[in-house]
């Protein structure tokens, strides 16, 4: 038995798989609403990828603070913005959490401690290292997380951003998805290093990687880096090995990989892993699951159904809510 499945009470594994079938269902549903020409613009699907948001997140508290990307349906569910909020957002609705404004790629909700998502490439980093900053300096035991794919890495707000936080001790975790694409850019391509964590030595940066579709071994390694920056013990960089199983965004034929390597990742689908587990370890019967999945199903089309009847907001409204003294 591995560190993460000892320390692993049912509930939690239960409550871990509807966050991400949560994920699944509602970003499946967006796809459908998108190709319907329902909802406008584009979307990045975080399909795959689940067991890093829901095993991150359960360790969070709404006051704690998170940064997320262009892909960030699963951080915001998994952090506690509801689905309606989200859909509505998508669809430009006036009850979206960014009353329509901001769209599928700056989703958030300060009231749950997310921060409307940064579609630069690095963008969330230094933000987070400055929530860090705020909270280590109200004396408070607040922590602050960034997520980015590994194509952020390599941009100069990462080097800033992670290296403030080393040298002032700032409560932050950096969440790095290496999904083994930056758009279409292998990580073979744009890496003379093997893997991102060996780029923390150069920071002084404690660092760690781990299974990123296995969601208890995401859940322990976030526990410990999570503990450990409460107490004032300073950052860390998790390292979170993961494959986007949909393309890049709407419009993206994956030619630069194969079905082949897609299958082979699709084996370890997140879900499917942690049902497996669930069902080996008794911890929930086929029967259970199913009703999860309906019960997920029920609030994605719950979801849809407040984002359909929404309104769109006021011509005369578009200026509003640019500056926070005027957020209501
Ligand atoms: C500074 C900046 N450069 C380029 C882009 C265009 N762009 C959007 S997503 C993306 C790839 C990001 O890859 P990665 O950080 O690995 O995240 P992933 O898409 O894999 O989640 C690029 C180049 C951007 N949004 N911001």
């Amino acid at each position: 038995m591995t560190e993460s499945q000892a320390e692993a009470p049912g509930a939690l594994m239960l409550d871990l798989y509807r966050t991400m079938l949560t994920i699944r269902r509602f970003e499946e549903r967006c796809n459908f609403l998108y190709m319907q020409g329902r909802i406008p613009s584009t979307l990045h699907l975080y399909i795959g990828q689940e067991a890093v948001a829901a095993g991150v997140c359960a360790n969070l508290r709404p006051d704690d603070y998170l940064t997320s990307t262009h892909r960030p349906h699963g951080h915001a569910i998994a952090k506690g913005v509801t689905l309606r909020s989200i859909m509505a957002e998508l669809y430009g609705k006036v009850t979206g959490c960014c009353k329509g404004k901001g769209g599928s790629m700056h989703v958030g909700d300060v009231r749950v401690g997310m921060f409307p998502a940064i579609a630069i490439v690095a963008g969330g980093i230094p933000i987070a290292a400055g929530a860090a900053l705020a909270a280590k300096r109200l004396g408070t035991d607040r922590v602050a997380v960034s997520f980015f794919g590994e194509g952020a890495t390599n941009e100069g707000a990462f080097h800033e951003g992670v290296n403030m936080a080393a040298i002032w001790d700032l409560p932050v975790i950096f969440v790095c998805e290496n999904n083994l694409y930056a758009a279409s850019t292998p990580f073979s391509a744009a890496f003379k290093v093997k893997s991102i964590v060996e780029r923390a030595p150069a920071y002084g940066l404690r660092a760690e990687q781990v299974d990123g579709n296995d969601v208890m071994a995401v859940y322990a390694a976030a526990k410990r880096a999570v503990a450990q920056a409460r107490a004032g013990q300073g950052p860390t960089l998790l390292e979170c090995l993961t494959y986007r199983q949909c393309g890049h965004s709407r419009s993206d034929p994956r030619t630069y990989r194969t079905r082949a390597e897609e299958a082979q990742w699709a084996e370890r689908d997140p879900i499917k892993l942690q049902a497996g587990r669930l069902l080996a370890a008794g911890a929930a019967s086929e029967a259970v699951l199913a009703e999860i999945e309906k019960d997920v199903g029920a609030a994605v089309d719950d979801a849809v159904a407040f984002a359909e009847t929404s309104p769109l907001p006021e011509p005369a409204d578009t200026l509003k809510h640019v500056y926070s003294e005027e957020a209501a």
